[in-house]
């Protein structure tokens, strides 16, 4: 690849809902751009972007991949982004590399949740938007209703640049409204133009080419106050007026371009192809923030500063790991040391090379704005790798919460240890996954998005590291307590078995305590039993509160006072007095009011305002109390609320249905309740399943 200056560098994300076209996107700009010779198709695996075993397995993209590209003078660094709100970690990362977003929009359905999921998160990130509106060649394409829905979603400043003229409930042009051009395609996706002036686009729809010039017109105005003056005076503008103001449109933010394509059979990707090299360049990002000797700075793109560069995507395998990094400041090159301000490592770069899909290029240099791979460096997701005299570190990028968790272990045959470093592997490309050991039930418990994100944990975890999973609910940690105070209750051990004989006897008081772990006290007048033997009562009892009485649950909040007891001189030993303690302990459980225990949580899940009545109507199904609501003041509400542990495994998927992809929780362990009596037998019940 030849030197291309920061200015000549154009990283795209595409996002969107997942289906809605974008690795058909990727492909179709490859093919027009002369860099693939065919265009691939899911259904047959064998695209550039979704080149993973689990991608082509399931004809959906889970990673984030990259295709680079030249275009003219441009180098082009598309990000094609997962769209399936699992994988929104790649999402995040891709859409922090990308400094446009071209969100795609199918033809047929229009804006669907992962639409305004990726809208909400490029508008955080402040970056520019194109919509680009796919499949306009399927007979069931709607595009003006999908335009509609554009609107009606993301509001005046969306505005028509490529647009379909549609006869019959057919596509048969595209239309350049700035050139007021219709253009044919054939079967290559090579063009005829014809001049568009005065064409009914939608018959259906009552839509003229002029029309939606006046549309696009507006938007143009919107850019100059000269412009808008003629606009008013309702003096048509020049094509070069036009032309210039939506790129200005676009790099101002005050208009999301919509263009009009087919990915299968490429139609209007050459225009597209034209309109990228408008695009906004690094420079033009937001500066990123970084802390430099504990302050905090920002950092905008430029070639001219010391280097500095953030990795913001890793893939893990067993022989060493592949990064992504973006460059932010200076130039990096290959054969080079540099310093990871994370880690405070030296990490020499050795070889460093664009990507297109799974294909390796080597590169001889990556200047500030362009994305590279290098290969075999200790950095993880999230470092920043810079100049020893430049010491910086850019803010980690915003995953979102994992709160689906499930149980692993290695099923019936396995090795559970072989887990753990396996997970470890995965947990270094992949932030939105989590993993721990549950301190009462002592299950690996691994946390990630939904259901199939960990399935595709559970398959690379195959695939790559060679450990077989099995995935499981996780058990709820279930306790046992008493809620009444006992009289002194005896436990008596006698044995006579041959010669030495085995003799211990303690009066126990058992009472409810603040204290979780067992308080154990004595008050023995007199000697009734010994000293030495007060330590074996005491690990007796210890041992037998690990398992209470009603479903063999760990019993917390209780306190043991031994009050009296009988020796004999002979028998008595250690082992006679734990026993006598255990029966005391069994006995006195009983008559104590014992009760079960269940886990509460703290929650605190964010929605749109329009939802807040689902989710709590939703949180009382689950036994949840509401105790607040507030708003965060972008359209969105805070419900607190305390809820048993034991109803929300599955909140993370329904959240996801009902909130429509938009809302996000926190969930920790608060304390323990009473378990409500009609819940008893169904709990004990499946507590004795699940104990081994
Ligand atoms: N007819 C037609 N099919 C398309 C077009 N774009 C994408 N598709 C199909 O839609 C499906 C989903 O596309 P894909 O690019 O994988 O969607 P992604 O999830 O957004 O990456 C695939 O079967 C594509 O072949 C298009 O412009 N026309
Ligand atoms: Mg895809």
């Amino acid at each position: 690849m030849k030197h291309v200056d920061t200015e000549h560098i154009k990283n795209i994300a595409l996002a969107g809902q997942s289906g809605c076209g974008k690795t058909a996107l990727a492909e179709a700009l490859l093919y027009r751009a002369g860099v693939i010779d065919r265009i691939g198709k899911a259904a047959d695996g064998n695209t550039v972007c979704d080149y993973d075993a689990e991608e082509i397995k399931r004809k959906a993209s889970i990673n984030l991949s990259l295709a680079n590209f030249e275009y003219s003078d441009f180098k082009i660094n598309l990000l094609d982004v997962p769209g399936l709100l699992d994988f929104a970690a790649a999402s995040n990362e891709g859409l922090f590399a990308g400094d446009t977003v071209i969100i795609c929009v199918s033809a047929k359905s229009g804006v669907h949740v992962g639409t305004r999921k990726a809208f909400k998160e490029a508008m955080k990130l402040n970056k520019h938007v194109l919509f680009v509106v796919t499949k306009i060649d399927d007979p069931n394409q709607d595009f003006y209703a999908s335009f509609q829905s554009l609107k009606d979603a993301f509001g005046p400043k969306v505005c028509p640049v490529i647009v379909p003229e549609i006869v019959g409930g057919q596509y048969k042009s595209l239309v350049h409204l700035g050139r007021m051009k219709a253009y044919t395609y054939d079967k290559k996706g090579v063009s005829v133009a014809s001049d568009a002036q005065g064409i009914v686009l939608s018959e259906k729809d009552g839509i003229t080419a002029d029309t939606m010039l006046g549309a696009l017109s507006e938007a143009v105005a919107e850019t100059d106050d000269a412009l808008m003056e003629k606009f008013f005076a309702e003096e048509p503008f020049t094509q070069e007026e036009i032309s210039h103001g939506i790129h200005e449109a676009m790099r101002q933010g005050s208009a999301y371009p919509v263009f009009t394509v087919s990915c299968t059979n490429p139609a209007g990707c050459d225009l597209l192809l034209e309109f990228l090299k408008y695009m906004p360049s690094p420079t033009s990002a937001d500066p990123l923030i970084a802390t430099k000797n504990g302050e905090e700075i920002e950092v905008a793109v430029d070639a001219s500063k010391p280097l500095s560069a953030f990795v913001f995507r890793t893939v893990a395998d067993p022989f060493g790991k592949m990064s992504f990094i973006k460059v932010i400041t200076g130039t990096l090159k290959p054969d080079s040391d540099v310093t990871n301000s994370v880690s405070g490592a030296v990490e020499h770069i050795g070889k460093l090379y664009t990507m297109l899909g799974k294909k390796l290029i080597e590169v001889t240099e990556a200047v500030a704005g362009d994305i590279v791979i290098a290969t075999k460096i200790n950095a993880n997701t999230g470092d920043t790798l810079c100049a020893a005299d430049n010491i910086i570190s850019f803010a980690p990028i915003k995953y979102p919460n994992p709160t689906y968790r499930m149980a692993v272990s290695s099923g019936a045959s396995g090795d559970d240890s072989k887990i753990g470093s396996a997970i470890a592997k995965l947990l270094e490309e992949d932030k939105s996954l989590a993993y721990e050991i549950d301190p009462t039930t002592k299950e690996r418990i691994l946390a990630g998005l939904g259901d199939q994100h960990l399935d595709v944990v559970k398959a690379k975890l195959k695939t790559k590291f060679n450990a077989d999973v099995v995935l499981a609910e996780p058990r709820i940690a279930y306790k046992e307590t008493i809620r009444k105070k006992t009289d002194k209750v005896q436990g008596r051990h006698k044995k006579q078995s041959g010669g030495h004989g085995q003799f211990g006897d303690v009066w126990i008081e058992f009472e409810p305590c603040e204290s979780e772990s067992l308080v154990f006290e004595e008050k023995i007048f007199g000697g009734s039993v010994p000293k030495n033997f007060f330590p074996a009562i005491e690990k007796g009892l210890q041992e037998s509160v690990e398992h209470g009485v009603l479903a063999g649950c760990p019993v917390i909040n209780l306190k043991a006072t031994l009050l009296d007891g009988s020796y004999h001189p002979v028998d008595s030993s250690e082992m006679a007095f734990k026993i006598a303690a255990s029966l005391a302990f069994k006995a006195g459980m009983k008559l104590a009011n014992p009760v079960m225990l269940e886990p509460i949580g703290s929650l605190a899940v964010t929605v749109e305002d329009q939802y807040t009545g689902d989710i709590m109507a939703n949180l009382s199904k689950r036994r949840g109390k509401v105790l607040g609501m507030e708003p965060t003041g972008d359209g969105m509400t805070t419900i607190q609320a305390e809820v048993p542990m034991r109803e929300m495994h599955d909140f993370t998927m329904y959240l996801r249905q009902v909130a429509k992809g938009m809302g996000e929780f926190t969930f920790t362990f608060l304390r323990y309740d009473q378990l409500p009596d009609m819940l008893l037998d169904e709990v004990v019940s499946s507590v004795g399943n699940t104990e081994e």
